[in-house]
């Protein structure tokens, strides 16, 4: 379920036909692929190929202007002029701004370390209405796919947050047997949270986050997977806090603005929640590139407030 906009919807369409051939895929590439990514991380074989799958499948849908991925050093031009009209990417030069095309930016396997351990993992989408590098803002729909013992979809815009299930027609092979079945159409934080998970090395953290941290620890339920988009479903669902934190060691935390953190917040603000770096909400972070990376903060206002005044 999306809001009115043919082109956000056909890029979701497009991400949930590629999700049944990257499942699929993944048992045969469980291994690093011994190359590194644009932020000096090794790559695995499951990475590049959920990443060439998106590449292909994204750059086809009309009105895409640019492919972005966290996995890429640049952007693939598809063909649109990526501005501030969104529409349907014709080039019909009618001036009435429905020219301009969308920029969509991946994290093609989220937490795909957890690929040796055969755990949860999924695949990060951000639709931007300008090129990137560009702020939360400038986007129009976010979601994300998670690999758990179900295929499901987030999809946030405008209208609001959903949740599908994504399954391979019994007996079909191609991406046109792909269904999207929507199990919550409206969907929302629940106002008395339960979990948080948290990120990096306890001696790591800054000593105002761990004083945060010991408080949250004698309220909430601890539940950690490993990958952002696991940890974030469990927020979802059960409603609570994640945090990937600034380290003392790497001050702006792991985890990319443009790929993981924009389209998380995205989803969380439209589900009723906020996310911060710490002392500004995420989608008003100013990109100085692409594969900037930003401390995150996100789940339940009220923690996430708490959270930005212990570190005031
Ligand atoms: P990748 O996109 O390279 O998988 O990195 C992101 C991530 O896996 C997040 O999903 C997760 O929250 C975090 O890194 C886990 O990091 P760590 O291994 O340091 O706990
Ligand atoms: P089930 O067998 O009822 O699923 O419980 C086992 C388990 O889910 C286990 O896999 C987890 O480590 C643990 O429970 C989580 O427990 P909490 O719900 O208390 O976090």
């Amino acid at each position: 379920m999306t809001g009115s906009d043919p082109t956000v919807e056909a890029i979701f369409d497009a991400v949930a036909e590629t999700a049944p051939a990257i499942r699929a895929a993944l048992p045969g590439r469980r291994v690093e692929s011994g190359t590194a990514n644009p932020s000096g991380e090794s790559v695995m074989a499951g990475d590049l190929y959920a990443d060439e799958l998106l590449a292909d499948a994204l750059t086809a849908v009309d009105g895409v202007g640019s492919f972005v991925s966290e996995e890429r050093e640049s952007a693939v031009d598809a063909g649109g002029a990526v501005g501030s009209g969104g529409g349907n990417g014709d080039g019909d030069g009618d001036g009435n701004g429905d020219d301009d095309a969308y920029a969509v930016a991946i994290d093609p396997l989220d937490g795909s370390s957890n690929l040796r351990s055969n755990n949860a993992m999924g695949t990060v989408v951000g639709v931007y209405n300008a090129p990137l590098p560009a702020t939360g803002r400038d986007l129009v729909a976010a979601g994300y796919v998670l690999y758990g013992p179900i295929t499901t979809m987030i999809v946030a815009d405008e209208s609001g947050v959903s949740e599908e299930v994504i399954e391979r027609e019994p007996g079909g092979s191609d991406a046109g047997s792909v269904s999207r079945s929507v199990v919550d159409d409206d969907l929302t934080l629940p106002a008395d949270p339960l979990v948080y998970g948290f990120g990096g090395r306890v001696p790591d953290w800054p000593d105002e986050f761990t004083a945060y941290a010991r408080e949250i620890e004698d309220e909430l339920k601890l539940r950690y997977g490993g990958a952002m988009v696991g940890d974030v479903n469990q927020v979802l669902t059960y409603g609570g806090i994640f945090a990937y934190p600034a380290l003392v060691s790497a001050p702006a935390g792991k985890l990319r603005l443009s790929f993981e953190a924009n389209p998380i917040a995205y989803i969380v603000e439209r589900a009723g929640g906020a996310a911060s770096n710490g002392d500004t909400p995420i989608l008003d972070v100013e990109p100085e590139g692409v594969h900037d990376r930003v401390p995150l903060y996100v789940g339940n206002e009220e923690l996430v407030e708490r959270l930005e005044a212990a570190l005031d």
